[in-house]
């Protein structure tokens, strides 16, 4: 097996005791009208579990690049 597949398997296995195996979409993806912000509709279509309002940091009601960077950032620790 390959080192990546090894580590593949392991990130799986960590996501599948806790919360989510879907996997959020990359920013630009899902910022369906390429705004540059990732609203609540859009939120709901990314595949995070994850509930919007803990990672809007700045309470405005969308999610910035850094924001949502966040949550993929802590998708497998
Ligand atoms: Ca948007
Ligand atoms: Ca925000």
């Amino acid at each position: 097996m390959k080192m990546t597949q090894i580590t593949i398997t392991a990130c799986a296995a960590l996501l599948a005791s806790g919360v989510a195996l879907a996997e959020p979409k990359e920013f630009k993806k899902a910022d369906a009208n390429a705004d540059g912000m990732i609203d609540a509709a859009e939120y709901a279509n990314s595949g995070a579990e994850k509930p919007m309002a803990e990672l809007d940091k700045d309470k405005n009601g969308s999610l910035s690049q850094k924001e949502y960077d966040a949550l993929l950032e802590e998708e497998c620790d």
